[in-house]
């Protein structure tokens, strides 16, 4: 088959290389010309696990552009970003992508919506422009297809994961069952397209609820003495019990902007919204422990390692890190950003050595393993004051004050 994927993300890219590595005739499509450029040179414009490789296997069957050609399959991967006054999805890129394909569309065609959207956004947005070819519904095949895949993992999920196929009708929902099955190992399960909408803002909800839970526990202990994280392994220890690790909030493209997107039309959320405020909180609830520990130290300079909004990775969308940063630099704090992973960011990331010299304390953010390494004693004398804020129960505690810092662990109780 003929397949232009729409938007070389972190999803779109993949998931091109994917078709192509399977002896689909692959064109990608986007508007950002330097990704373009890019790819036709066989660059890759983000890091991810096992695609480089991928992209090497697929290349012959691949090609990149700007402008939309006729094809048999039309598979939108565009971003929905969150506006973030209205807390609403912002759908335009789709509305554009869709409004470039229904120029080439014809008979026999299938369209796939991978991006994560409010539900009804295929039956209500997607159709009446798709018609403006037209082709009558029946002429053209609509399915969304979300995908699963945890970035750091995102190929091997891409492949392995079980997928939802939500379609207009049973002939959209067979096209794209043959279509996915081509490299998807894991099952495919089939329903409407605004279940499977919904589905998919469901899925990362949850992970939203349970992870607001986790960092309200983390701020109860604080107050009755308790280790959240040896209550939570314990508490785990329950067959049916698994409760995730609080933390300084919560970042990323998804999870951080999901569940926004099934509030947005509805009278009726209310732990969907709490839990949003709760993780959203978790920047002051950390920068109130780190003003209680430096107080009224004058200037104070203080080292933030990890800019990423996760470990591993190097994407700072959404990451706590920054909303982090503005508390601290709203009350005249010095900022210096150490991360191992990322290149840009909205402050200068240096290196380890630079970013805690004279400083007086380190608030470790993102849970790269690299951090785990540190050695303290290492640092010890190019610190002014020599306090640690472990807001990912990483660090070996012992470890740090052997080497004469005073560590605080988030909700770890003292
Ligand atoms: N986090 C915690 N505590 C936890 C788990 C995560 O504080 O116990 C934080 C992380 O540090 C990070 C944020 O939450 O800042 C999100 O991290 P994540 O690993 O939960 O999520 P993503 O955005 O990398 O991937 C999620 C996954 N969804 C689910 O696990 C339900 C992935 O499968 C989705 O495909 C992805 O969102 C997406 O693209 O929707």
């Amino acid at each position: 088959m003929k397949i232009c994927v729409l938007g070389l993300g972190y999803i779109g890219l993949p998931t091109a290389c994917l078709f192509a590595s399977v002896d689909h005739e692959v064109v990608g499509i986007d508007i950002n010309q330097e990704i373009i450029e890019k790819l036709n040179q066989g660059k890759l414009p983000f890091e991810e696990k096992g695609l480089e490789e991928l992209f090497e296997k697929a290349s012959q069957n691949m090609r990149f552009k700007a402008e939309v050609e006729e094809s048999d399959v039309f598979i939108i991967a565009v971003p929905t970003p969150l506006d973030k006054e209205m807390k609403m999805a912002e759908l335009k890129h789709v509305r554009s992508a869709t409004e470039m394909i229904y120029l080439h569309l014809r008979r026999g065609n299938l369209v796939i919506l991978e991006s994560t959207v409010p539900p009804g956004t295929s039956d209500k947005l997607l159709v009446p422009i798709l018609k403006k070819s037209g082709l009558k519904m029946g002429d053209f095949s609509l399915a969304h297809c979300p995908e699963r895949a945890m970035p750091g993992n995102t190929i091997y999920e891409m492949v392995h994961n079980d997928r939802i196929i939500g379609s207009i009708d049973k002939k959209s929902a067979e096209l794209a069952e043959s279509l996915y099955s081509s490299f998807v190992k894991g099952n495919l399960y089939l329903t409407d397209a605004m279940t499977s909408e919904f589905v998919k803002l469901m899925e990362n909800t949850f992970r939203d609820i349970n992870i607001a839970l986790a960092n309200e526990f983390a701020q109860i202990t604080e107050e009755c003495g308790v280790n959240v994280w040896d209550a939570i392994e314990l508490a785990n220890k329950h067959p049916r019990v698994n409760i995730l690790k609080p933390g300084p909030g919560v970042g990323g493209h998804c999870i951080a902007i999901d569940p926004w997107f099934l509030t947005e039309n509805t009278t009726r959320s209310r732990i969907v919204s709490l839990a949003r405020e709760i993780n959203e909180g978790m920047s002051n609830y950390v920068f109130q422990i780190v003003r209680r520990i430096l107080n009224d130290l004058a200037d104070p300079v203080i080292t933030v390692l990890g800019a990423a909004y996760k470990e591993g990775v190097s994407d700072t969308r959404e990451t706590p890190a920054l909303k982090f940063i503005r508390l601290a630099e709203n009350e005249g704090y010095k900022i210096k950003v150490h991360d191992p992973h990322v290149k840009d960011f909205w402050y200068e990331v240096l290196e380890l050595k630079e970013a805690v010299r004279d400083s007086d304390c380190i608030i470790l953010i993102t849970d790269h393993p690299e951090f785990k390494e540190i050695n303290p004693k290492e640092i010890y004398s190019t610190m002014r004051n020599k306090n640690v804020v472990d807001t990912r129960n990483m660090l070996d505690v012992e470890r740090w004050e052997e080497a004469g810092f005073k560590v605080k662990v988030l909700g770890a109780g003292k």
